[in-house]
């Protein structure tokens, strides 16, 4: 745990947050500020900076918040219509939490490229 990343002190409950679902490997939460109708975040428990800082021993986990991400997209009803999945890596895209995410978006139509 990092003591100052928001994400941590969620994880750890110092902090409040909308979580819809967790396991030992990650949680899955509500985006505080939803850019769509569904705004979920897949965040993996252990602190990683950014993917970035993934290591081959992390692939697995990856995968994971990749499934994850599906079937959640799943539980909240987006399947049909379609969802989008994204993980902002660094100042240019955007990362504003130094924990790695990755967001499920959907309920709207989107556009490409993204802005
Ligand atoms: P990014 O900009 O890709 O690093 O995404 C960070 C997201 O985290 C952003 O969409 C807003 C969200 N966020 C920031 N602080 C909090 C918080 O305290 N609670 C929740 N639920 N989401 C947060």
């Amino acid at each position: 745990m990092e003591e100052h990343c928001i994400f941590c002190q969620i994880i750890a409950g110092q902090r409040p947050g909308e979580i819809i679902h967790q396991d030992d490997r990650l949680i899955v939460l509500r985006d505080i500020n939803p850019q769509a109708p569904t705004h979920v975040l897949i965040i993996p428990r252990e602190h990683m900076e950014s993917l970035n800082d993934a290591a081959q021993s992390d692939e697995a986990l990856l995968g994971y918040m990749l499934r994850t991400a599906a079937k959640v997209a799943n539980q909240e009803g987006l399947a049909e219509n379609g969802y989008r999945v994204v993980i902002n890596t660094g100042p240019q895209a955007g990362q504003s939490v130094y924990h790695l995410h990755l967001h499920v978006l959907g309920g709207r139509p989107m556009r490409w490229p993204p802005g």
